[in-house]
């Protein structure tokens, strides 16, 4: 292992679980009875705006009544804190990281906070409803707004500065996914590619466990500020 200096931290649901958010394969899994990979998609939105908007909707409204955990509060001190490189890139909607006060951050997969344009193209940070069919604050078209979350067939955010991030990358961690998911499934492959030591922390083995170094099972809670910790005291 060679010595840690750039780190590339991906999170997913599980690093939210703990405040409260539900996660999208669990039990109480967040579609109600469906599978994410039938309705998360633009066909569905297409299909049915309302019921997609409604849903988003009181997700967004919910966001309020969440607050971040120990593990976000303990990525935001890694990233105050660390001297070298260090990507956290969350497949997460909430703005939980951001509250915690991470700053070098990517939302892979959109925000439940902003709202984008399909007239103008644009994204605007948005807190209220979208339901109710709102002006573009930047051309005033009506109607046009969705939701600015990656469904599936979209192309992930932030792609370019992701596979750069992990073509250098020491030290890969994994937080709280279940690994379903691509191209955020891949990362430990191209991170391992490239020298790096891949580390997951997960409450329960994943799809992707055996293609890492290491795995740590346990709350993130619990483990994460363990693993900060360890990095910023070696
Ligand atoms: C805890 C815990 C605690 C609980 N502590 N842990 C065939 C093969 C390969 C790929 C494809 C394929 N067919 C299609 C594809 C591509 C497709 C895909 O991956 N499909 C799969 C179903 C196979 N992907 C896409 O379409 C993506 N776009 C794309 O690929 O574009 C082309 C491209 C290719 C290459 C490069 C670049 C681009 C887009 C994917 C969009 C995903 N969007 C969603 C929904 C957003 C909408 C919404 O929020 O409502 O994003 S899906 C959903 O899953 C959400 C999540 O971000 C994502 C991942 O879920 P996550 O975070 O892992 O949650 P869970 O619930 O699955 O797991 C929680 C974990 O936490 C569990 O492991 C628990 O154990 C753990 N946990 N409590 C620690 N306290």
């Amino acid at each position: 292992m060679r010595e840690i200096r750039n780190i590339v931290i991906l999170t997913g649901a599980g690093v939210s679980a703990e405040s409260g958010v539900p996660t999208f394969r669990g039990p109480d899994g967040l579609w109600e009875g469906h599978r994410v990979e039938d309705v998360a998609t633009p066909q569905v939105f297409r299909r049915d705006p309302e019921l997609v908007q409604s849903f988003y909707d009181q997700r967004r409204a919910a966001l309020a009544r969440v607050q971040p955990n120990a593990a976000h509060h303990a990525l935001a001190k890694l990233d105050a804190e660390w001297p070298h490189d260090l990507l956290l890139v969350t497949q997460n909607v909430d703005d939980l990281h951001d509250r915690a006060g991470s700053k070098r951050l990517l939302h892979m997969h959109g925000e439940l906070k902003s709202a984008w344009c399909l007239s103008c193209d644009r994204r605007t940070p948005w807190d209220g409803a979208l339901s109710n069919d709102p002006a573009c604050p930047a051309c005033g078209a009506r109607g046009h707004l969705r939701p600015d979350i990656v469904w599936f067939g979209e192309m992930p955010y932030d792609m370019d500065r992701i596979d750069r991030a992990l073509s250098r990358a020491d030290l890969f961690v994994s937080i709280g996914t279940s690994g379903n998911v691509y191209p955020a499934a891949g990362f430990v492959d191209l991170a391992s590619h490239a020298g790096a030591r891949t580390l997951e922390l997960n409450l329960d083995p994943s799809m992707t466990s055996p293609r890492f170094d290491e795995s740590r099972l346990g709350p993130a809670g619990t483990l994460v500020p363990a693993l900060v910790e360890e990095l910023l005291n070696p």
